[in-house]
């Protein structure tokens, strides 16, 4: 069996996805998640001028010998957009052996370990009433575990809350531009989980997300804060490039934490690993070089009584879902899956065999990944520009995102 075909599609159903297709002499098809939220026309580039090329002729089977040759013939290693086309190609390599083998990717990863996977979804508010009708409207689509983002008094736009971006007088596209305070935000957010708790009561699980913003120090004092109200977790209280910044952290807080979803290789999570500094792993399949690098992260993990979370925000494509959803079904160390869900052009687009039920999702029976590109429709929705946001201070000064 050989490769003969590599393509690239991109699409734009209410947001840009980018989705390598390949072909085998014998006609099967593998698809594989490429996209790269706001950067998205340079991991096409990658695959279409330096990887298609060297795909063409290859046996599709070989997949961890195609990933290391990928990975360590481009001598440049890591970063995000090397490792989100690397994922692409594992990732449709596996959908190729499982469709091949006639067997859901879940069984070739060593069978199902539960029954259905277990998600959270997306609460966030302007304010106390509008997050709570958020809340309610989640427990009302069956999520039984809801992230909860809010607005901070005395600031316009900030993360989760909403906010479109500014057009150009010319069309062009620029990012939003939110605001940020680090004092504001840690003062109000104990009181906006107290509000919830008295709300919807002791036992819904409730996440936060930090999004980056805090030093070891803050990071540390809003753990501390938010204990009394039992989060499932506190996610990126802190960049962590600077993975020893954590200790700090945990010496200080019994809030559980999870990190990674920018991470893309396991040397990013050695320290949080070994250490036990974190609760949870974040990484995506898309941006971590596929199913093949990511379970060997997740063993890792194990041994540290550290579970996983995979990264599943709308600009994970339903393929990079699908792959995320066979996966969790099979390790042993699953958390939780984020499922912030998909306009319903995307599912048209992305027609998939998971399913959504009771805040559980399942990856279905079908052959392979179990997704299918509607390549006509995928070209009715043009590529559309677009960035992530830029966060700024009352004084100008740009702040992580
Ligand atoms: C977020 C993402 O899902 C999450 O936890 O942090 O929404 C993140 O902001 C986006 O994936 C960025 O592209
Ligand atoms: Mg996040």
């Amino acid at each position: 069996m050989k490769i003969v075909d590599a393509s690239v599609v991109v699409t734009s159903p209410g947001r840009n996805f980018v989705t390598l297709k390949i072909t085998t002499d014998d006609g099967v098809t593998g698809l594989g998640d490429a996209t790269l939220n706001g950067r998205e026309l340079a991991v096409v580039s990658y695959l279409r001028d330096h990887v298609a090329p060297l795909l063409i002729g290859l046996d599709p089977h070989r997949i961890e010998d195609t990933w290391q040759s990928l990975y360590r013939g481009a001598y440049w290693r890591r970063g995000p957009v090397t490792m989100a086309a690397i994922a692409a190609v594992d990732v449709a390599l596996w959908d190729i052996k499982a469709k091949v083998a006639n067997l859901p990717l879940y069984q070739l990863l060593g069978g199902a370990s539960r029954d259905r996977v277990r998600t959270y979804g997306h609460a966030s508010g302007r304010d106390a009433p509008e997050l709570f009708d958020s809340v309610r409207a989640r427990l009302e689509q069956g999520y039984q575990s809801i992230r909860i983002q809010t607005g901070i008094p005395g600031l316009q736009r900030v993360y989760g809350v909403g906010g479109e971006p500014d057009a150009l007088p010319d069309g062009r596209v620029r990012p939003l531009v939110e605001d940020w305070d680090t004092g504001a935000y840690l003062r109000h957010m104990p009181s906006v989980f107290e509000a919830v708790r008295n709300e919807f009561g002791p036992e819904l699980p409730l996440l936060h997300d930090a999004h980056h913003r805090l030093t070891p120090l803050q990071a540390a004092r809003l753990g501390k804060d938010l204990e009394p109200y039992d989060l499932f977790w506190l996610e990126d209280c802190t960049p962590a490039e600077n993975q020893e910044g954590l200790r700090l952290v945990r010496s200080h807080t019994t809030t559980p934490l999870a990190i990674g979803e920018v991470f893309n290789s396991i040397h990013d999570f050695r320290t949080l690993v070994n250490e036990q500094l974190i609760d949870y792993v974040r990484a995506a399949v898309t941006h971590f070089g596929g199913v093949s690098p990511i379970r060997k992260l997740f063993d890792f993990a194990a041994q540290q009584q550290i579970k996983s979370a995979i990264h599943g925000p709308e600009d994970i494509s339903p393929v990079g879902m699908a792959a995320a959803i066979h996966l969790d079904l099979a390790i042993h160390n699953f958390g939780i899956q984020e499922y912030a869900g998909y306009t319903a052009a995307t599912d048209e687009v992305f027609r998939h065999a998971y399913t959504f039920t009771d805040g559980h999702l399942h990856p279905g029976e079908a052959p392979g990944l179990g997704v299918e590109l509607d390549e006509e429709l995928a070209a009715a929705h043009p590529y559309a520009p677009a960035y992530l946001p830029v966060n700024r201070l009352a004084d100008g000064t740009v702040h992580d995102w």
